[in-house]
């Protein structure tokens, strides 16, 4: 079948009038994008643009010129099936025969010196790639050449052969194709990851979002830049603080580690209560708030389910300075906007994605970037990491799991007691480990709460047994920790001693 309808679409221009005249001086209807459309009538060849073909001006500055299903159906039908053919007639697909195409010159715009990400960014060829790519696969009934160097031969063997080539020329031609592309996405490859090594600098730019009501303190003022706005909507209150900022990300962190109905308290990016219940929220508050009913005060409330009225009138009573939900009810929206001073925050789905970003905190002379913790338990985790002579029961396992969700969330040193949905004895941000588990159990007998057979999640190692210790005495029969530490075997000697059941996840959950 002698070739009938080519298409040309190259950034190097060599050789191309020759080629082209030859190609029409056989009649064969050529097609080219607009460079290389507006050059060959330039040289007086009868070409039609591809847009005229396919009806479709080209888009988003050239990135989309030749991407239509006129174009690759016109090269990937196979001309010895029926149905292909049908297909073609009806969405009037004609066959393209021929494809000449070299691609946007990426190698030789990274080689420059000083070339920009942008630059090499939009020298990266999508389409031509695409229609060699498609030719090449239906190399049965399509030629392609890519090489200019190629033109001659094919040329050629058109002449002596009415127009046609041969298999074996487009078998060749198409093997050709494919090294190409293949040396191309390498070379894309290759700049991409000389980019990320060498490059490993930091520029970021980001539009100011809003200016924050004032910084840790009134004399420190604060700013807020980038996209808030797509993950958090403030729905009613005073403007937002720096300390507010935080303590909307730790809460929200908190409240998607749960899939059960969740409400957790924080006080300066701490929880100071967290609990979870079937299906009623305000169960769920009842659990955390119990677990420390002074600390709330002027704290901030998430819950991980709509608000509804029941919740907001219980929380309405102590005073609040956030609230974050993933909805309001209407009644229950309009009640606590009755509140000047409270704000009401709306978290938008996808925080879960901008949480997993990595982190990025000031350090002097410039800042320091790192990825978010959110490593989690694997679900048979705990069965398998015991330490102790005695494994956990089924209650254990839960409690260990609510508590080890709850410790990462806590500042370092953190420990945690917990039940199998609430905590109920938090130990913060204590240089010594022992202190925050004294702090714990202080807390949950301020609170008036048992921590018989509870567990305790710590968020490192016990580096001597004293603490593990004080927490079995507390009451609580497991632990569930990192291990690690060279007292490691005291520490199991003494869980084993108190009868405890004790896990070792192997990684820890720092926060500073
Ligand atoms: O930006 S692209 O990836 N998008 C396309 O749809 C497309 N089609 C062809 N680049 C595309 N091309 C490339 O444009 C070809 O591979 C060729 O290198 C160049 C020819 O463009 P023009 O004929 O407009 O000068």
């Amino acid at each position: 079948m002698s070739i009938q309808r080519a298409l040309l679409s190259v950034s190097d221009k060599s050789g191309l009038e020759e080629f082209a005249k030859g190609l029409a001086s056989m009649g064969v209807e050529i097609l080219s994008s607009g460079g290389t459309h507006k050059f060959l009538s330039s040289k007086g060849i009868p070409v039609k643009e591809v847009s005229e073909h396919t009806g479709f001006p080209e888009l988003f500055d050239g990135r989309v010129k030749t991407l239509h299903p006129k174009i690759h159906g016109g090269l990937l039908q196979r001309r010895d099936l029926e149905e292909h053919q049908q297909q073609a007639k009806k969405h009037s697909i004609p066959p393209i025969d021929l494809v000449v195409v070299n691609l946007y010159p990426f190698e030789e715009t990274v080689a420059k010196e000083g070339v920009t990400l942008e630059d090499a960014i939009e020298n990266i060829d999508i389409g031509g790639p695409s229609m060699l790519r498609s030719a090449a696969k239906n190399y049965q009934a399509v030629t392609v050449v890519t090489d200019p160097a190629d033109y001659p031969t094919v040329l050629a063997e058109m002449k002596e052969r009415n127009g046609d080539t041969t298999l074996s020329t487009r078998e060749r031609l198409a093997l050709k194709v494919f090294q190409r592309t293949a040396a191309y996405d390498s070379a894309i490859a290759r700049f991409l990851n000389k980019e990320q090594e060498t490059a490993k600098s930091f520029s970021v730019s980001l539009p100011l979002y809003s200016e924050l009501r004032n910084g840790d303190n009134p004399h420190q003022g604060a700013s807020l830049y980038g996209n808030f706005g797509d993950y958090f909507v403030k729905l009613h209150g005073k403007e937002l603080s720096y300390t507010n900022v935080l303590d909307i990300e730790s809460a929200a962190a908190i409240a998607l580690e749960f899939r059960r109905p969740t409400v957790a308290i924080l006080k300066h990016t701490n929880p100071c209560g967290v609990g979870c219940a079937d299906e009623d929220l305000r169960e769920a508050w009842e659990k955390a708030f119990e677990t420390d009913k002074q600390a709330p005060f002027g704290g901030v409330i998430v819950i991980n389910r709509p608000m509804n009225m029941a919740l907001a009138k219980v929380i309405g009573e102590i005073h609040t300075d956030v609230i974050i939900a993933p909805d309001y009810e209407s009644d229950a929206r309009a009640h606590l906007q009755k509140k000047k001073n409270l704000r009401l925050m709306q978290m938008l789905p996808g925080v879960e994605d901008a949480l997993r970003q990595p982190v990025i905190k000031s350090a002097p002379g410039g800042l320091m970037v790192m990825d978010s913790d959110s490593k989690a338990l694997g679900l048979d985790a705990i069965e398998s990491k015991v330490k102790t002579e005695r494994p956990p029961t089924k209650e254990e396992i839960e409690a260990m799991r609510f508590a080890w969700r709850v410790v990462k969330h806590v500042k370092s040193n953190a420990i945690v007691f917990a039940s199998h949905d609430r905590t109920l004895g938090i130990g913060a941000g204590q240089m010594s480990r022992v202190d925050s588990c004294r702090i714990a159990i202080w807390k949950a007998k301020e609170a008036g709460l048992s921590l018989e057979g509870s567990a305790v999640g710590s968020d490192a190692f016990f580096p001597f047994p004293d603490g593990l210790i004080s927490c079995a005495e507390a009451g609580a029969t497991c632990a569930i920790q990192p291990g690690g530490s060279v007292k490691d075997p005291e520490v199991i000697a003494a869980a084993n001693a108190h009868k405890m059941a004790m896990v070792f996840t192997g990684y820890r959950h720092f926060k500073h």
